[in-house]
């Protein structure tokens, strides 16, 4: 409008063309229309980028190029200024301000709204991809453009192994293989079915004959085959392996826009793929794992660094379950990332997975400990707890256990994960272990110092964790950690043996004249979980007693009888009665955990060799870099 205003001394160009005061104001209007239109095509454009750069503030663009040294170089120590700009969104209904103390103070609840507020340049970024794809938001994409030509090196990550992956298969007892194929013909009768009925879905509905899809995954589909690849592999399924594989090549699409947790999209999908990649050299699962891995990062955009829990893997948009407490992290989630993680960077060259998970281990270094414990519950936004309660069940369950997984994936040269896990361990005995009056070993729950006698079934994993560490304890500890890993596993085992279907509840109590036993109807049900048969076989492989073969063909015998029906494996509601009803869904950890687990215990040791490979907490083999087998970069 500037320009069309008229210069003293000069007759004004509209008032030149001899033009009345309604046909000025139309010639107006026109060339403005003109003009919005300009600047309307250089944004329009295909390759308009040049433009906005123009016209656009630099950091906006900038940013996006950068993100991924931003990134890397992002620990708990970044300044919190850049990183509330950098902030994920919240949507409204888990934001952290819905959640804060109404007693915190001013600048902190200014803080917290700053998390929660929309960041509009971070969405650009997210929207911005040129070829049309959503880019991952802040901090997400590595710069892979400036890096060397990076190339894994497989076979000498193979050269490294001790051990053939599927084992040399020496001379066996009859009756051991006999049991290992039927667990095997178990994992086909549940692979078929989901195929039949299911495949492209995550999970079977074995009543139903049908799919699910459930909301854990963020519109990724598959749970089912991606879980189950590895253990097919394993078990020499090979034509079932194949059509897992192909489903992979073909139908498996990364590019969804939905809420998915991060710790189930990793330990399944991530872990899943890492696994079979490892175990095939099959490129297929390596660049589907990195991409993944990639969409996962933009949780990390907190003020600590410590994620989120959701994540939304198409806008890079992340925020804490509704359900947790002020608007935190989990302890068992945010600390169940660490093998995998350090895996992608090992296959990609890009340090920024391995930054973000060792930065995690600054926060809960950082942080003050009651006596000793972790609580289950973590403010991402000030690194410190938010409620005390302990637990090595659900919520806190495989935070310790990638401890000492990650020492052991190491080569034991990760002593900080070691001190980590063997302080951490020490305190939950001090505190938490208790005996009951019949003489049975347990691991209580803690509440801000109050002690819940109740186990969860997926607290049984700790008998196989606390035996495994108990192998690098230094000898007087040895003797002893293995005798509680026993005992433990004694009492998960008599949470089985003391229900009517020879399956474990849910959760199980010590308390008003009860031993091992539900008291709760809630707590009565048992859907295929794997953490019994998982510390039997490490019981097993460690000890070499009988009785935890013994005691896992028991499991394997009450499946057969209780959970399959005509169209799969089902959970059942009640341990307790001989005529359960079924809820009608096969999950996919029965395929990656709970059957791999049988099959394992039926094996020799040297497959899947403990020497060789860490199991992550969906059962999914990770190697132990033995000779630090980096990739290579090529020249
Ligand atoms: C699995 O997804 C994993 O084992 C996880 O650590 C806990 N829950 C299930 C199995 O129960």
């Amino acid at each position: 409008m500037v320009l069309l205003r008229k210069l003293p001394g000069m007759p004004g160009w509209p008032t030149a063309l001899g033009l009345r005061l309604p046909q000025k104001f139309l010639f107006l209007l026109f060339l403005s229309g003109l003009l919005t239109l300009c600047f309307g095509a250089l944004f329009l454009l295909p390759d308009s980028s040049r433009f906005k750069r123009l016209f656009l503030p630099r950091r906006a663009t900038a940013s996006t190029s950068s993100s991924s040294s931003a990134s890397s170089s992002s620990s708990a120590a970044s300044s919190s200024s850049t990183r509330d700009t950098d902030l994920p969104r919240s949507p409204p209904a888990a934001a952290e301000p819905r959640h804060a103390s109404p007693a915190a103070p001013r600048r902190l609840r200014e803080k917290l709204r700053a998390a929660a507020r929309p960041a509009p340049r971070a969405r650009q970024q997210v929207q911005g991809g040129g070829d049309g794809r959503a880019e991952p938001a802040t901090g997400a994409a590595p710069a892979r453009d400036t890096r060397a030509p990076f190339r894994f090196d497989y076979e000498r990550f193979r050269r490294s192994l001790r051990h053939p992956v599927r084992g040399r298969r020496p001379g066996e007892d009859p009756e051991t293989r006999a049991r290992r194929m039927k667990i095997k013909e178990m994992m086909k009768f549940a692979w078929d079915n989901y195929k039949l009925y299911a495949l492209g879905k995550n999970e079977l509905r074995p009543l139903t004959k049908n799919g699910h899809i459930g909301n854990m995954f963020g519109g990724l589909r598959g749970a089912t085959v991606v879980d189950a690849l590895d253990t097919l592999y394993i078990m020499e399924l090979e034509e079932e392996f194949q059509e897992a594989k192909k489903w992979v090549e073909k139908s498996f699409d990364l590019n969804v826009n939905g809420e998915a947790s991060l710790f189930e999209v990793n330990i399944r999908y991530v872990g899943g793929l890492l696994a079979t990649y490892y175990l095939t050299g099959e490129e297929v699962f390596k660049s589907k794992a990195l991409e993944l891995g990639e969409k996962l990062l933009p949780a990390f955009n907190t003020p600590t660094g410590i994620p989120r829990g959701v994540i939304n893997l198409g806008s890079g948009m992340s925020w804490s379950w509704g359900w947790a407490s002020a608007g935190s992290s989990i302890l068992a989630e945010f600390g169940t990332l660490h093998l995998e993680f350090l895996h992608l960077s090992e296959l990609s060259g890009n340090p920024v997975f391995a930054e973000k998970v060792m930065n995690i281990r600054k926060v809960l270094n950082r942080v003050e400990k009651p006596q000793g414990l972790y609580p289950n519950f973590l403010s991402p936004v000030t690194g410190n707890w938010v409620q005390h309660h302990v637990s090595i069940g659900g919520l806190g369950d495989s935070f310790y256990e990638y401890l000492i997984k990650s020492w052991l994936m190491s080569d034991k040269k990760d002593s900080e994960a070691k001190k980590m896990y063997d302080d951490a361990l020490e305190a939950i005995e001090k505190h938490l272990v208790k005996k009951s009056a019949g003489g049975l070993t347990y691991i209580a729950e803690w509440r801000g110092g109050v002690l819940d006698h109740k186990m969860g079934h997926l607290a049984c994993f700790s008998g196989g964790m606390i035996a495994l560490g108990a192998e690098h304890a230094g000898e007087e500890r040895k003797q002893h950690y293995m005798d509680l890993a026993a005992e433990i596993t004694s009492t998960c085992h008599e949470s089985y043996a003391r229900s009517d279907t020879k399956l474990g509840p849910e959760a199980f109590r010590f308390d008003a004249g009860t031993e091992a036993m539900a008291t709760r109807l809630s707590e009565r049900y048992y859907i295929l979980r794997p953490e019994v048969v998982e510390s039997y076989m490490y019981m097993w492989r460690l000890t070499h007693d009988p009785k935890y073969r013994q005691w896992g063909w028991e499991v394997v015998k009450a499946l057969e009888k209780h959970c399959r029906v005509e169209a799969g494996f089902s959970g059942i509601r009640d341990v307790y009665t001989t005529t359960p009803t079924h809820d009608n869904m096969q999950q996919s950890f029965f395929l990656a955990e709970t059957l791999k687990y049988l099959y394992l215990l039926f094996c020799e040791d040297d497959v899947l060799s403990l020497d060789d490979w860490v199991f992550n907490t969906e059962a999914h083999p990770l190697p132990v870099n033995h000779t630090n087998f980096k990739a290579s970069v090529q020249q």
